[in-house]
């Protein structure tokens, strides 16, 4: 156990430890008696078992079909309305995240350098210690403060926030200001609720603004988009790259990219000026509405064609379409719309395009905003209220950015605040389910950052980068081996429950945060047994047992008492189109133009994006989804590539600011001139993750850190690169 390993000997672990439970795993004694009992599994272990994907954060319902004690297959399940009886590709891929060769199967403890990747095997009780004792040492001689959490969005992350609450530290990072700040803000100050849902029913036209539906993939979403656009409805998409959505889209507008908003602008103008909104809506629900076409009379769709580079006669028309199929048009939130410092702007002007529509409150409407019921939840564990906390967060939310709820966070601002020392000083960082060195911008600034700390400890499945350069690596059980707590979803409460006995010493995370929590002296925060006895407390409102649920799937949760006044969540109770929040807070209160930073001659902007068959910067290393996967190239013009004396296939060298990369260019026709596009999550820098390490150059490694000012988003389309052959 305590034998220092050489890096081969420490990439052999994965391989050694995976093939000897597959033996171990023929007879999985707990899982198998309990799915046995519940009469899913014959006595010869071959059985379904229902339970919930965790390849991306969308969350499907599975079916996991076993044989011999082993997962064989996975389906979608019809009943959970996220997948309703389909899987996308990495839904189906699911089976290697569970059985990749370089699972971390044992707490591992760091003996190398940081980042040289000599790591030895270790107890849990020994991890545990090592990672408690390291947190309190840094609590007691800086305070609670000087600890960092952060973890990307997961079942079990309210147990993640309850340890970090209780531990009394306010630092805490998640993906949300590198993902959805700009959305989740502006449809907060406007219409007071986080995000709409979207109905595709009756919609008859669809506006999108970089939302790559069809290969940034929700599997729901994804096949009623699919279903609209079989059945004649029109789909507008902005996107500078002709992608999958692109190509099933009636229009694609290659607009310049950080430009969307003049476009937006636009279109309001043309449909107020001409008085094509929804009146009675607008009259009755609407703050601003006697003002809005004053204040967008100077957004002409000529001033806008300068700016998008998009025809004036094309915004007029599109903007006249969208007015003419009122409640059936639906102007798409969008999500990942951290791309300009001015997204929270192109967002406001969707939330207004969509309230000027009169889309949403109405029978057939495409956008149901009127979230605002009274919940019959879910029980949880009790416990004690949190200590107080007065340190300021380091990410600068909200005494340097107002407008940003503690909930989203400013998280690539964190690092600068940790390199400086500034207003005071980080030591430990502990992470779960994340991958920050490489989802955040600028990675040489992210190393900076963990080389000020003096402890790192990461929960994960697998040898992540993050994990790769921690001092503690803490083995979760993959999904399909462990509880979560439960998710409900449409009046019913889903269940993640293990398929397979978890391998190796691999352990849930409500257990790890549980054992974690009670050796830091927070043993009150955490008043469940085990994961069993978490769940069976959240059903105990519900009268149902544990063993029905897992038998069925999910519980009935008793229908939502919908308020029956229909008012916004906002400080007038209605759509604040004018919004005087914003306004007190210095910035403008009408959704505005503000002009973003633009490439000069010889630059190109950086796009980034998601490809169907990967998640984020977590698949890679599956070896079913990397099959199919090319080598990512960088994507260039084919006019722009010949102009500048390059072919397809060359290799060539991108630099940013902050970076350089290498890679092989693809000439095409899918992208506009001035720009660029590299797949985000390859050139992975962990060498133990064997599959994907040395594949593809990251594009992490080139973007600079930019934060708009409102969302506290950061802004992934601006960086300027220049590209020459290598
Ligand atoms: N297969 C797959 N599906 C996923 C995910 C995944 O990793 N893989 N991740 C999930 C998650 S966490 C998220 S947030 C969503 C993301 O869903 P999307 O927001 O649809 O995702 P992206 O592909 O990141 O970005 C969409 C597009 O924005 C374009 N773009 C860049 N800058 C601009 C601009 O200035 N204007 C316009 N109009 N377009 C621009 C890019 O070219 C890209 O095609 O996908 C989810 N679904
Ligand atoms: N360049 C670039 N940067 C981006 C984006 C982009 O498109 N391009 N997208 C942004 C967006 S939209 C998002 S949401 C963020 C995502 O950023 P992150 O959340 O940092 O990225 P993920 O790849 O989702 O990281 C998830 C980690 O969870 C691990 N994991 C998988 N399953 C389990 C499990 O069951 N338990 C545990 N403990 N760990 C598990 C994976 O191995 C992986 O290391 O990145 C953002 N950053
Ligand atoms: S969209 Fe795909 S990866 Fe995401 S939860 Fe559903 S099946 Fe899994
Ligand atoms: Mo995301």
């Amino acid at each position: 156990m305590t034998s220092i390993l050489s890096r081969r000997d420490f990439l052999k672990i994965g391989a050694a430890s995976a093939g000897a439970l597959a033996l171990g795993q023929m007879l999985p004694a707990k899982v198998a008696q309990a799915a046995r009992a519940a009469g899913l599994i014959n006595a010869e272990g071959d059985g379904v078992i229902s339970t919930m994907c965790e390849m991306c954060v969308w969350r499907c319902g599975v079916l996991a079909k076993i044989k011999d004690g082993r997962v064989v297959k996975l389906d979608g399940n019809p009943e959970h309305p996220h997948s309703r009886g389909k899987l996308c590709p990495r839904g189906q891929s699911g089976l290697m995240n569970t059985y990749d060769p370089d699972r971390v199967l044992t707490p591992l403890v760091r003996v190398g350098k940081r980042g040289e990747g000599l790591f030895r095997q270790a107890s849990w009780d020994e991890a545990l210690d090592i990672v408690a004792s390291n947190m309190l040492k840094i609590k007691e001689k800086y305070g609670a403060e000087a600890m960092v959490f952060s973890s990307t969005h997961n079942l079990s992350q309210v147990q993640f926030e309850n340890l970090l609450y209780a531990f009394g530290s306010p630092n805490y990072g998640t993906q949300r200001s590198l993902c959805f700040n700009a959305m989740i803000t502006a449809f907060q100050l406007t219409y007071g609720v986080e995000e709409p849902s979207r109905k595709y029913d009756d919609v008859e036209f669809i506006l999108m603004v970089g939302r790559n539906m069809m290969e940034a993939i929700s599997t729901s979403e994804t096949s009623e988009l699919a279903h609209a656009i079989d059945r004649g409805a029109k789909l507008i998409y902005l996107d500078p790259r002709y992608t999958k959505t692109a190509s099933k889209a009636t229009e694609w507008i290659p607009i310049r990219p950080g430009t969307d908003s003049a476009f937006l602008l636009a279109m309001i103008n043309v449909i107020v000026s001409n008085e094509l909104a929804d009146c009675e809506f607008v009259k009755q629900y609407v703050v601003g509405c006697d003002d809005l076409p004053r204040e967008m009379s100077r957004y002409t769709t000529e001033w806008a064609e300068k700016i998008t580079g998009v025809p004036a006669t094309t915004i007029e028309r599109i903007a006249r379409e969208y007015a003419a199929a009122k409640h059936c048009a639906l102007a798409h939130p969008g999500w990942r719309t951290s791309n300009f410092i001015n997204s929270f702007q192109t967002e406001r002007a969707i939330a207004t395009l969509n309230a000027i529509s009169g889309n949403v409150l109405k029978p057939g409407g495409c956008l149901s905003a009127e979230l605002v019921s009274e919940g019959a939840g879910l029980d949880a564990p009790p416990q004690p209220p949190y200590p107080r906390i007065s340190a300021l967060r380091l990410d600068g939310t909200p005494w340097k950015y107002p407008l940003v709820p503690l909930k989203l966070g400013v998280f690539q601002e964190l690092r600068d605040a940790i390199i400086t020392g500034e207003p005071y000083q980080a030591h430990g960082w502990f992470i779960s389910r994340q991958n920050p060195i490489m989802s955040l911008p600028d990675r040489a600034k992210t190393l900076e950052a963990f080389g000020k700390m003096d402890f790192i400890a990461t929960v994960d499945i697998i040898m992540n980068d993050t994990a790769w350069f921690s001092d503690v690596v803490l083995p979760e059980a993959s999904y399909l081996e462990r509880y979560d707590p439960l998710l409900p979803v449409d009046g019913k409460a889903f269940i993640r429950q293990p398929v397979i006995e978890p391998q190796g010493e691999a352990k849930s995370a409500l257990w790890i945060y549980k054992q974690l929590g009670e050796r830091l002296g927070l043993g009150d925060y955490f008043q469940y047994e085990d994961e069993e006895d978490y769940i069976r407390q959240q059903l105990k409102p519900l009268h149902v047992s544990l063993e029905e649920v897992k038998e069925k799937g999910y519980a009935e949760m008793p229908e939502e008492k919908k308020n029956k006044e229909i008012t916004f969540n906002t400080p007038s109770g209605k759509i604040e189109v004018y919004c005087e929040t914003l306004k007190n807070a210095g910035f403008s209160p009408w959704p505005t133009w503000e002009e973003p930073p633009m490439p000069s001659e010889d630059e190109f902007y950086l796009l980034t994006g998601k490809v169907a068959q990967h998640t984020q910067f977590g698949t890679q290393n599956n070896q079913l989804l990397h099959k199919y996967s090319d080598e990512p190239r960088l994507w260039m013009n084919t006019k722009t590539a010949t102009s500048m004396g390059l072919e397809d296939g060359d290799w060539v060298e991108v630099t940013s600011q902050v970076g350089t990369a290498h890679s092989i260019l693809l000439a095409t026709e899918a992208i506009r001139p001035d720009c660029v596009y590299l797949t985000p999550g390859y050139g992975h820098i962990s060498k133990g993750l064997k599959t994907a390490y040395g594949i593809g150059a990251s594009d992490s490694a080139i973007h600079a850190t930019y934060t708009d000012p409102i969302s506290g988003g950061q802004a992934l389309s601006q960086t300027f690169v220049t590209v020459k052959k290598a």
